[in-house]
């Protein structure tokens, strides 16, 4: 029977990935195709799809009942599948220059079909490589400023906004989020990974009751502000990229939160490459300077212009929530710095580092500046005290 007519979940093999893709029309009917389940990420299956002949592809991303990276014991809700290719389809509207292009949903099969990326590197990896991909920070401030501001109550309205924010509830993702990022980290959770050497450093964590105060400051943030619909995840595996062009992927994570966390997930995720990257240090600060200074021109025009609540567009409440966003995202950021150091879900730029020494003495700066950044960040006042703050600890 076609995939097309089942009405049962199953998981896709390579072949059944071919049948699918033959049976869409998305690709010319007479195609050569191969397939190669390319998934790298903790989560789901990523079916690469070639035609030969005319060398065009796709990608079949399909979610699995459990955490790939744990295993099936950690069941997980396929209707994530939804939410991720719902996201896609309004961020793409939004901001298409940098939002891969959806072909075909499946909500049984918990199936996207999607623009092939494969030109393109995630910029995670690129990065380890030493590309610094020049224009990278000015799409993804562009991609923030137009996401965070058109998905808010100012760029939607009240109404369309309450519509949206029933439309991507995501318990199961979001308690992922709220474990593994402002709980687990914090305390001698099973799930935390780190190394002996680590330990001191981390028990002085566990034992700092300031810095726990200020985390269920941001948790609470995380749990309650439903300001605009984020991405969730937005880490630098989450974004493909080379020289020129730039896509985000993957908001599986999406819901209604802070704004500033996914600000802070791509301020944490380039930090981890100036702590790590003597060679591009200063390209790096550069792209965070340029993530947020592109950020706040573009929201700043789009509220000015766009606004539907015209008591909002004053400068005064402009400046307000501004300024919440950035204190927002110094928290966050320095949440994500903790968890990818010492938490369940890592990251390569910090573990692939193959001499000890040196990656142990990364990972004691990550976690400093974690820690100073979550609990200076309402004393941080802008982009440049924020940059001495990076400093001071690397
Ligand atoms: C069990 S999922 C672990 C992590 O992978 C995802 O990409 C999210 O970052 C999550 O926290
Ligand atoms: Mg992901």
């Amino acid at each position: 029977m076609s995939l097309l007519k089942q009405q049962t979940y199953q998981p896709l093999t390579e072949a059944a990935a071919i049948d699918l893709a033959l049976s869409l029309n998305v690709l010319p009917k007479n195609a050569d195709l191969t397939c190669k389940e390319i998934g790298d990420g903790n989560l789901n299956l990523v079916f690469h799809i070639v035609d030969k002949q005319y060398d065009k592809g796709i990608i079949i991303k399909q979610a699995l009942p459990y955490a790939k990276v744990v295993g099936e014991s950690w069941p997980l809700t396929l209707k994530r599948a939804k939410i991720e290719a719902d996201a896609l389809k309004i961020f793409g509207q939004i901001a298409p220059d940098f939002v891969p292009r959806v072909y075909y949903t499946d909500d049984v099969l918990a199936v996207t079909v999607m623009e092939d990326l494969s030109h393109l590197l995630i910029a995670r990896t690129g990065f380890i490589k030493g590309e610094a991909y020049p224009l990278i920070s000015q799409h993804l401030g562009e991609y923030l400023a137009k996401t965070l501001f058109y998905t808010s109550d100012y760029g939607l309205g009240p109404a369309v906004k309450k519509e949206r924010v029933k439309q991507f509830i995501n318990p199961e993702l979001c308690k992922i989020t709220e474990d593994l990022i402002f709980t687990d980290p914090f305390y001698d959770a099973e799930t935390n990974n780190f190394e002996a050497e680590l330990r001191s450093a981390v028990e002085k964590l566990w034992q700092d009751e300031v810095l726990k105060h200020h985390v269920n400051i941001l948790k609470k943030s995380f749990l309650t502000d439903a300001e605009v619909l984020l991405h969730g995840d937005l880490h630098t595996g989450s974004v493909f990229a080379d020289h020129s062009e730039t896509k985000v992927i993957d908001p599986e994570f999406a819901f209604y939160g802070p704004a500033g966390f996914d600000i802070g997930q791509v301020f944490a995720n380039l930090l981890f490459q100036v702590i790590v990257n003597d060679k591009n240090r200063d390209i790096f600060i550069k792209h965070i300077e340029t993530v947020w200074n592109v950020f706040e021109n573009q929201f700043s025009h789009l509220w000015e212009r766009e606004n539907k609540e015209p008591l909002a567009k004053t400068s005064e409440f402009l400046e307000y929530n501004l300024s919440k966003f950035f204190d927002d995202s110094l928290g966050f950021a320095g949440c994500e710095l903790i968890r990818r150091t010492i938490g369940l879900a890592h990251v390569a730029d910090l573990d692939s580092i193959e001499n000890k020494e040196i990656r142990i003495a990364a990972k004691l700066k990550a976690l400093e500046l974690g820690k100073n950044l979550i609990k200076l960040r309402k004393e941080i006042k802008d982009l440049k005290e924020f940059i001495h703050v990076v400093e001071t600890v690397i």
